[in-house]
């Protein structure tokens, strides 16, 4: 849309589950320069520093025109003096001096190389930069450093991984993976969820719910999709983490936290041929393959929690985190992955549906594809 002065404002909430953000993002120049922000303030353990900027970048997303005077953030929600003094310094320059520094900054630079990396996250990140490591090399090769078997695929498809991966890429990993599920029980569910679900047109990765309606045979279901995929030559990788989900356990308050549910963390072989349009070209990949690597989750909530896994996984993060925020600041309620307990009757809500937990919660429902917060 045309920029102007002073777009005409819907008053947006400070939460970002009662507002719609499409895949559209009109403030870019904000945004990014806010994710660097964040990115920076997570690498230094300033948690709530990082929130802030990631709340701020998640409201501008919202906006559906282009800011062009920082006046016309005032009616904004979640935009304190620093986010809007980085606005005010890209809109008069161009650029903000204080994300530049950080760009150009070695230590952010090796944390963002090291934490590329599948399996390695900005503790490890961290011990490796003060560890004198510059380079991924000096990882591989430094004797001191013991990697897990995460971290050693992790290097062993880097380049594949740090590649995004397209919708068409993502469709056809869903097509085999059915394909293969209902090879293995024809009751078997698959659902795309995470980004793609919502409209993204790329991702890091792609992620699965499977389950069955049949009580209790979802992990082993998980488990005979895994072997079949191994079986079947396309295996790269597999980290399983078998479910230590009790129905009794009330819903956890920290959304950072793994659910409970069985899931697998993959590394798939994608073939060419696999794919309408073909692969995404690899950058630099010139060793004549025919196949890229692809990250992929697959979580397998019982078809009774199927609901709530689905809100859980489809995002976006920050739309994840207000929904519980707004549940417990809001409704004395808690949500999380599993289900959501609603502290006044002192009684779990059930919910077939996502729009039955928007109504629990009060909360008109909001389409997957206007969750990109
Ligand atoms: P991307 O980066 O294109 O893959 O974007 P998304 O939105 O697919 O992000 P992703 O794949 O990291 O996660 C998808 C959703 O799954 C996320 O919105 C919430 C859920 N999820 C992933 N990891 C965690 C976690 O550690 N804790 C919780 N509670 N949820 C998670
Ligand atoms: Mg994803």
């Amino acid at each position: 849309p045309e920029a102007s002065p002073h777009p005409p404002m819907v008053e947006l909430s400070r939460y970002a589950c009662k507002r719609r953000t499409s895949t559209e993002n009109h403030n870019e120049i904000f945004t990014d320069a806010f994710e660097v922000l964040a990115e920076s303030y997570e690498f230094s353990q300033c948690d709530s520093q990082c929130l802030a900027f990631r709340r701020a970048a998640s409201v501008l997303k919202s906006v559906p025109c282009p800011l062009q005077h920082v006046g016309a953030a005032a009616s904004l929600p979640c935009l304190g003096g620093h986010t809007r003094a980085v606005m005010q310094e890209i809109l008069q320059y161009g650029q903000s001096c204080e994300v530049e520094k950080i760009l150009c900054n070695d230590r952010y630079q090796m944390l963002k190389l090291f934490t590329s990396v599948f399996g390695v996250g900005p503790k490890t990140a961290e011990k490796w930069y003060r560890g004198g490591l510059r380079t991924l090399k000096d990882a591989l090769e430094d004797p001191s450093i013991e990697l897990n078997s995460m971290q050693k695929a992790g290097f062993l498809h880097h380049k594949d991984i740090s590649q995004s991966v397209s919708r068409a890429e993502a469709m056809a990993l869903g097509d085999i993976l059915h394909e293969t599920a209902l090879g293995i029980s024809a009751h078997a569910v698959l659902v795309l969820t995470g980004g793609f679900r919502r409209g993204k047109a790329f991702g890091h990765d792609v992620d699965f719910l499977l389950s069955t309606p049949e009580k209790g045979k979802e992990e082993i279901l998980l488990l005979s999709l895994v072997d079949s995929l191994r079986r079947q030559g396309i295996l790269l990788y597999c980290d399983h983490h078998t479910s230590t989900f009790d129905i009794n356990n009330m819903p956890g308050v920290s959304f950072e936290a793994m659910d409970h549910f069985a899931k697998s963390f993959l590394i798939l072989r994608l073939y060419d041929s696999q794919v309408e349009g073909g692969l995404q070209r690899v950058e630099g990949q010139d060793d004549g393959r025919s196949w890229r690597a692809v990250r992929v989750d697959v979580v397998t909530p019982p078809m009774e929690r199927y609901a709530f896994a689905l809100l859980g996984w489809t995002g976006s993060r920050q739309f994840e985190r207000d929904l519980r925020r707004f549940a417990r600041k809001e409704n004395r309620m808690l949500l999380d992955n599993h289900g959501l307990w609603d502290n006044t009757k002192k009684e779990f809500l059930e919910a077939e549906s996502e729009e039955d937990i928007f109504a629990h919660l009060g909360l008109e429902y909001i389409e997957p594809q206007l969750r990109n917060a």
